[in-house]
Formats: C-alpha cells, sequence, structure tokens
C-alpha cells in the first residue's frame, strides 16, 4: 500500500469465498495480475479444488487463496470437508482478510446463508476479518454503486455484518489500474483495527500444529535416509579393504606384515565411518 512502512509489509493471506460463478476465480486474477485461476461462465462448477497463488503487490508479497463455491453447492459433503480443510492449511496460520465475493444483482438465498456459513466454518470472529466484494460492477448501467446497493436490506445486513467494509470489482476491465489498490488500503485498514494480527482460532492452530509435526517426520526420516546411504557406503567400503588386505598378505605372505596390514585397514575405515556418522546425528 502506498504511504505503508516497510516494518507494516508482513505478508498477507487473503481468502475468497462466495458461491459457484461469484466471480472468486476472476477477483484473484485480478488482484494478482495474472491469470492464476481458472475463470469461466459454465453454469457448472468451475474451481474444483483450494488453491494459493501468490505476486508481490507493490512490494509486499500476497497469497490468495481460491475456493471452490463451498456453501450453496452441489459438492457432497465428504468433498466440502475435504476442501475446506485445504482451505485451512493453504492460509495457515490464518487469513488476514475473508473476502466474501458477491455477484451485483444477483443477491440470493445462499447470499444470505453465507453468513451464516462463514460464522460456522470460520468461527463467530471471522466477520472482523471479512470484507465484501462485489463483482460485476461494470454491468450495472446508469447507477453508481451506492444507488445499487441502498435499495437491499440484505445487502446492508450483509455489509453491516462485514463491519460496513465492501469494495467491487469489475473484473473485466483490465484497464481499470485503481480497483486493487484500493481494495488493498481497504484490506490494510481493517488488518490495523485487527491489530496488525491475522485471524485465527483453534482451527488454526490445530492445522498449524499437524503442519509442524510433518515438517518434523519429513526431516527425520530424510536425516535416517541419508545415514542409512552412509551406513551402506562404508560396509561396501570396508569389503574392499579387507579384499585388498588379503590380496596384501597373499603377495608379501608373510602372516606378521598381512596381520598389521588388516588391523591398519580395519581401524581406518572405522575411523572414517565414525566421523562420517558423527555429522549424521537422528
Ligand atoms: N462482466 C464481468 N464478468 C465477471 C466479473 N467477475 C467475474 N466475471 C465472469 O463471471 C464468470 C464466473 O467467474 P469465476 O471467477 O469463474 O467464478 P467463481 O466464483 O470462481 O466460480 P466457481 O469456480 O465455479 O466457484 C466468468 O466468466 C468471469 O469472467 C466482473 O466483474 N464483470
Ligand atoms: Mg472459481
Amino acid at each position: 500500500m502506498a504511504g505503508a512502512t516497510t516494518d507494516t509489509k508482513f505478508p498477507l493471506r487473503i481468502v475468497l469465498v462466495g458461491k459457484s460463478g461469484a466471480g472468486k476465480s476472476a477477483s484473484g486474477n485480478t488482484i494478482l495480475g495474472r491469470k492464476a485461476f481458472e475463470e469461466d461462465a459454465s453454469p457448472e462448477p468451475v474451481t474444483m479444488a483450494s488453491t494459493c497463488q501468490s505476486a508481490e503487490i507493490d512490494g509486499r508479497n500476497v497469497s490468495v487463496i481460491d475456493t471452490p463455491g463451498l456453501f450453496s453447492t452441489s459438492m457432497d459433503e465428504e468433498k466440502v470437508k475435504d476442501e475446506f480443510d485445504k482451505c485451512i492449511l493453504r492460509s495457515v496460520p490464518g487469513p488476514h482478510a475473508f473476502l466474501l465475493v458477491v455477484r451485483l444483482g444477483r443477491f440470493t438465498q445462499d447470499e444470505k446463508s453465507a453468513v451464516r456459513w462463514i460464522q460456522e466454518h470460520f468461527g463467530e470472529d471471522a466477520s472482523r476479518y471479512t470484507l465484501v466484494l462485489f463483482t460485476g460492477a461494470d454491468q450495472i448501467e446508469n447507477k453508481t454503486l451506492d444507488e445499487f446497493l441502498s435499495p437491499s436490506k440484505e445487502i446492508q445486513d450483509l455489509i453491516d455484518y462485514c463491519g460496513g467494509r465492501y469494495h467491487a470489482f469489475k473484473n473485466k476491465d483490465k484497464q481499470n489500474l485503481t480497483q486493487v489498490p484500493k481494495l488493498m488500503q481497504k484490506i490494510e485498514k481493517m488488518v490495523m483495527k485487527n491489530g496488525g494480527k491475522h485471524y485465527t482460532n483453534e482451527m488454526y492452530e490445530e492445522a498449524e500444529r499437524k503442519m509442524k509435526e510433518e515438517e518434523e517426520r519429513r526431516k527425520t526420516a530424510e536425516k535416517r535416509e541419508t545415514r542409512n546411504k552412509y551406513i551402506k557406503g562404508f560396509a561396501a567400503g570396508a569389503v574392499t579393504a579387507v579384499i585388498g588386505a588379503g590380496v596384501t598378505v597373499a603377495v608379501v605372505a608373510n602372516p606378521a606384515t598381512a596381520a598389521k596390514i588388516i588391523t591398519t585397514a580395519a581401524a581406518a575405515v572405522c575411523e572414517k565411518a565414525g566421523n562420517h556418522l558423527a555429522n549424521v546425528r537422528l
């Protein structure tokens, strides 16, 4: 954001939620300034999995998590749960902003249930981190955004639930250079109001704990594999050394010299193995 000091430029995580066709992926693309997510005017849901894409916006790393239409969906319950869990994992340790994406002029029962859905899934507190992002602002004719929004009590309730925060995108208008900075300013303001903190709750803490455990497990397995490789390598070395010593014995045909050669060779192998293994502790 223009004017922000460098120390406020911590990475931002933004989660897009909304019903299928609302324009979540298109909005993600507008924010990131590239075609990061597939968008389409299909009557069928387009995004089937939660994915995360990042870009640097005005010197700040911004990650956008696009999700399938998780509420009011034809997906079976298990798949919805799976994708919801993935959305959580992609946004660990927690998002700075939830953007509730709503297509202008298509406010239906689904959007009304969005509030309940967010509360039920992310927790009551999530509303403090939520901003309504209207799409299709290029398609409202002869009216300002406020003129378009104000007659609808439902929309007003939705905006109120989100602390009065909303923004509108014209996702088809690629020449519009102000809509993303303006959104970022609104998000920035919300983050400041939340003490610069991202949203988190037990669900995120649990997901983060599991991710750390998984990372530890992976590192331990990697170290074990490296150590096993060394052990195999040195075993092969030892066999070669002993065979070499045997050959030497045969050549010099002197038992006393042979014993000395074998002992020296074995000691050298053991010392080398010991040195390497000392560097590969688990
Ligand atoms: N004119 C116009 N079209 C838009 C706007 N935003 C999105 N669209 C179009 O609406 C259609 C649906 O947008 P998507 O971004 O795919 O919708 P979605 O919410 O990701 O849908 P799912 O992936 O099915 O959940 C696409 O054809 C978009 O190009 C907008 O601001 N203006
Ligand atoms: Mg999509």
